[in-house]
């Protein structure tokens, strides 16, 4: 399953002064991003017991970053499934393609960031999971 979290560089101390000025976390396409970003999107202000996602991405490869609060994210194939909690701005969730996404437990005050390798096209959706287990289950090609 190609999923797993990637840690931001942090610059804490831009000026070498006595005390911490708080954080700066770059984020460079292609760098510290494994694809190019074409667009950015962000969720916020998720009502309590609200679960999201539901689907997965023929071709979308995304990172996911939690700015402020806590979310927690389920990725899962028909076979396996991995949870993550994003809490930490300095760390991204990176999901790569033809997997299934819920997030769920947001803190109200949670900023859930997300990076994009496309732009937004509702074709890349695949949102029954009956669908998905038939879709991972057909032969792919070069294009995937
Ligand atoms: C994903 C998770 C992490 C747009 O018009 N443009 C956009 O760029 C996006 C992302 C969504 N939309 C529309 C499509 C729906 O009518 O916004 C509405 C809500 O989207 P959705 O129900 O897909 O939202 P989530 O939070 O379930 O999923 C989103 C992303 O859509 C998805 O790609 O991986 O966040």
């Amino acid at each position: 399953m190609d999923v797993r979290k990637i840690k931001f560089r942090d610059i804490i101390d831009l000026k070498n002064e006595d005390r911490p000025r708080g954080h700066l976390t770059p984020i460079e396409s292609a760098m510290d991003i494994p694809f190019e970003i074409k667009r950015i999107y962000y969720i916020t202000r998720v009502p309590e017991n609200t679960v999201r996602g539901f689907h997965a991405h023929k071709k979308l490869n995304q990172v996911l970053i939690c700015l402020n609060g806590c979310v927690t994210i389920k990725v899962s194939t028909p076979n396996e499934e991995k949870t993550f909690i994003l809490d930490n701005p300095s760390e991204g969730l990176y999901i790569g393609t033809g997997l299934w996404r819920e997030m769920y437990d947001f803190t109200p005050a949670a900023v859930l960031l997300v990076l994009a390798s496309e732009y937004y096209s509702e074709s890349d959706y695949i949102r029954d999971f009956d669908e998905y287990c038939k879709y991972v289950a057909e032969p792919k090609g070069e294009e995937g």
